[in-house]
């Protein structure tokens, strides 16, 4: 699939009733800092989409965007194990983003960022744990791929696997930094709103 537009819809503190809602949403997750934001804005075409930044907590809300007039969106959620928080914040943004996984009703897929030059924490597997018991389909997305050599990515990914509990196949090495990876990550995204008929 090709994105021709993507524009901001709005922001949320927590789900509710909003213009375009209906359409199928893939939703990224994951700790602040890998690199959710910078994805969207890649995949979207436009850096100015979702604010980035260095300093982990960046994204605060629930941000949609349409993509292609409706298709569907893109949903950037805000990171959590974000160790600066205060507990109050820890929990008001687990409220918010359990709130939207557990509430939206369109909600096809969750991409789950991690770093791929970092173990997954527990924060990670909580989110698996979470995204499986809601039965919601997800795809590991190792972003951050620029960073390291070919070798070092082949030693990353069983340690992904093997800490959330994945096969390879459910890890997608990307770069939200040069692009590699996300053609394929947009072909497999057609799969995902659009699944075969059952025979
Ligand atoms: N080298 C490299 N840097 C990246 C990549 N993706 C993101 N970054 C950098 O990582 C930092 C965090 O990126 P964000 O996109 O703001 O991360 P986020 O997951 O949205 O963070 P929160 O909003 O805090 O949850 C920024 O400095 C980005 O430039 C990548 O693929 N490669
Ligand atoms: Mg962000």
């Amino acid at each position: 699939m090709r994105i021709k537009s993507a524009l901001f819809l709005t922001s949320m503190e927590r789900l509710k009733p909003f213009p375009g809602q209906g359409a199928p949403e893939i939703a990224m997750a994951g700790r602040s800092n890998v690199g959710k934001s910078s994805l969207l804005n890649r995949l979207g075409g436009s850096k100015k989409l979702a604010r980035v930044s260095a300093e982990p907590g960046k994204t605060r809300l629930i941000n949609l965007y349409s993509v292609n007039e409706g298709q569907f969106l893109l949903v950037d959620l805000p990171g959590y194990g974000f160790a600066r928080a205060s507990q109050a914040e820890k929990a008001r943004w687990a409220g918010m983003i359990e709130g939207y996984l557990s509430g939206s009703g369109h909600l096809k897929h969750v991409l789950l960022l991690v770093d791929i030059r970092h173990e997954p924490t527990g924060d990670d597997c909580m989110m698996v744990e979470y995204l499986r018991h809601y039965g919601i389909p997800f795809t590991v997305i190792a972003n951050k791929s620029d960073k390291l050599s070919r070798a070092a990515r082949n030693r990353a990914i069983p340690v992904i696997c093997r800490a959330l509990a994945v096969q390879p196949w459910q890890v997608r090495c990307v770069s939200a930094e040069t692009g590699e990876g996300l053609d394929a990550l947009l072909d497999s995204l057609d799969s995902v709103l659009s699944p075969p008929d059952p025979l």
